[in-house]
């Protein structure tokens, strides 16, 4: 039944360097209220890697050069049968100043000051994997926007 409904695609990019990660305070929408990367829907007619270079230039001003793929999330929502496929992406190299855009008011946080309790509850768990390196697979059932309620999450070789 799961599989008539097909996955919502998304991207979500950190951009990264040696002491501290770049995040976005989401002004409206989906999440709004929290800290995240950048990123939104995939477009008809761009493929992943280009939508998430596209929304992390229209929500933070900069320019990835390069975006690696760290990992994939997928989410669901008790009562909602979409499932969300989001690909996480980071970029290391990239041009431009952080700006604040309608979306996203882009702030550095240090990686030992994440801001886990005003980010979706999920970040804690998969973004210390993320700083270290490591590629990663998670699924996460939320009930409501607070609440998790069943999840599986590893490291893999490969996304
Ligand atoms: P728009 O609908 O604004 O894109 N996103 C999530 N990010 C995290 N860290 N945790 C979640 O747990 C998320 N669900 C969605 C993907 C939504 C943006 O929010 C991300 C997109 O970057 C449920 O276009």
């Amino acid at each position: 039944v799961r599989n008539m409904v097909p996955n919502k695609l998304l991207t979500l990019v950190f951009v990264r360097e040696a002491s501290r990660i770049l995040l976005g305070m989401k002004k409206k929408g989906f999440g709004a209220g929290r800290w995240n990367g950048f990123g939104g829907k995939v477009e008809k007619g761009e493929t992943i890697e280009e939508g998430a270079k596209r929304e992390l230039q229209e929500e933070s001003g900069l320019v990835a050069e390069q975006l690696d793929e760290v990992g994939r999330l997928m989410f669901e929502f008790e009562g909602d049968p979409q499932l969300l496929e989001v690909h996480v992406f980071s970029t290391r190299n990239y041009k431009g100043t952080p700006t604040e855009s309608d979306e996203m008011r882009p702030q550095w946080y240090n990686i030992d000051s994440i801001p886990y309790s005003n980010m979706w509850p999920d970040d804690k768990y998969w973004v210390p994997l993320y700083l270290q390196d490591k590629k990663f697979s998670g699924y996460f059932k939320f009930k409501g926007h607070d609440d998790i309620i069943e999840q599986t999450l590893k490291e893999v070789d490969n996304l």
